[in-house]
């Protein structure tokens, strides 16, 4: 992982174009870009493609973090210790990405603390579908499968992004997030095919409440989505949202005939003439309602990290006095 460089690009050149000779380092960032060469952190950027990284990779990051919130809940409550080893790796694997992604991000210019306070402060996104709440054990195999899956089915294209810092991080996050995609299919699996009757409605009731907001994680319509047009010129996405829900529609629909279990769309079907599953209307007003803070959990969610970061200040401070008394010595010697 070499996401951590911390040497920023200089201030005067993250100030925006002002002569001349900015509007030839943009020329030459547009002509790099067009030649797929990666872009490091040292290197000159628009202000508007730093921007929207920062934006992109902190609401990220969060989506990570708040991401561990759902399961965590069930950790406690896991069936058997085998099923509480591989959710306690999974849960501590998303932290990790979250530190990777803000590390990732700070290479751009913006502090964690920066990052964090917008969170905090309920300014910056994380994603929609963690604001649902976890009701039972088979929520966290679907979480697994479909929100696992969806998130893969996003973040390969980003181990392409034009931005080198993000694309390395992606590469191990999406290792990670195939191992947590297998193991939420097997423990549904299990339920399917060697559980009680009981077990099986309660998978298939997770799949019921899961499946929409699955495909809401991949953003708004095309037509609606705003900062698409402008993140693909600049290779920062590489699929546009409606083209990688598609994807994820005609995998999931194969994999759900293998559970046994039936997503919850009568319109779903396949189409010879498109070679692609047809599936009904998503309800765009709840996705913009959920990311408009009025989701089922998002108060709960947002306190949980509040709570958290209070919790941590002690560990800030010692981390911090530690670091005083270690440069005192240094220069004592
Ligand atoms: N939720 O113009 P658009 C995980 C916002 S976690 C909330 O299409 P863009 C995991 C969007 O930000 C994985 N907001 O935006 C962890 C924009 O608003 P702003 C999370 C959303 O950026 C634990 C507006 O809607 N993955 O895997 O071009 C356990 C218009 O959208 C959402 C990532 O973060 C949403 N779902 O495309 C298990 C992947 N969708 O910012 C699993 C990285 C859209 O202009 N992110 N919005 O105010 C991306 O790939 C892109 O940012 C998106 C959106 C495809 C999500």
């Amino acid at each position: 992982m070499c996401t951590q460089a911390m040497d920023l690009a200089p201030k005067e050149e993250r100030a925006g174009l002002r002569s001349a000779d900015e509007a030839a380092l943009a020329a030459r960032f547009e002509a790099r870009i067009d030649a797929g060469e990666w872009i490091e952190a040292k290197d000159w950027m628009p202000e508007h493609y730093r921007k929207t990284l920062v934006r992109q990779i902190s609401q990220h990051a969060h989506s990570e973090c708040v991401g561990m919130l759902p399961e965590g809940h069930w950790l406690t409550r896991a069936p058997t210790l085998k099923r509480k080893a591989i959710l306690l790796a999974k849960v501590q694997d998303e932290g990790g990405h979250g530190l990777y992604l803000y590390a990732a991000a700070e290479t751009l210019g913006t502090s964690r603390d920066q990052m964090l306070a917008a969170l905090h402060g309920g300014k910056a996104k994380y994603s929609s579908i963690f604001n649902y709440p976890t009701l039972a054990w088979a929520d966290v195999g679907v979480i697994g499968w479909l929100v696992d899956g969806a998130a893969i089915m996003n973040q390969v294209p980003l181990t392409r992004c034009s931005y080198a810092p993000y694309a390395r991080a992606m590469v191990r996050i999406c290792r990670e997030e195939s191992f947590h995609q297998r193991q939420g299919f097997d423990s549904l699996h299990v339920m399917m095919k060697e559980g009680t009757d009981a077990q099986r409605a309660m998978v298939q009731d997770a799949v019921d409440r899961w499946w929409w907001p699955s495909l809401m994680m991949f953003g708004p319509p095309d037509a609606d989505s705003q900062n698409s047009a402008q993140s693909m010129r600049w290779g920062i996405k590489r699929l546009s949202n409606d083209t990688l829900r598609q994807k994820f529609v005609d995998a999931c629909a194969e994999q759900a005939k293998v559970l046994g279990v039936t997503l919850p769309d009568p319109l779903l079907k396949w189409n010879e003439a498109r070679g692609r599953h047809d599936f009904g209307p998503i309800d765009w007003s709840e996705f913009w309602r959920v990311v408009g803070g009025d989701g089922p959990c998002n108060t709960e969610r947002l306190a949980a990290r509040v709570q958290a970061w209070e919790d941590g200040a002690w560990v800030r401070e010692a981390a911090l006095a530690h670091e005083r008394k270690r440069a005192a010595r240094e220069q004592a010697a």
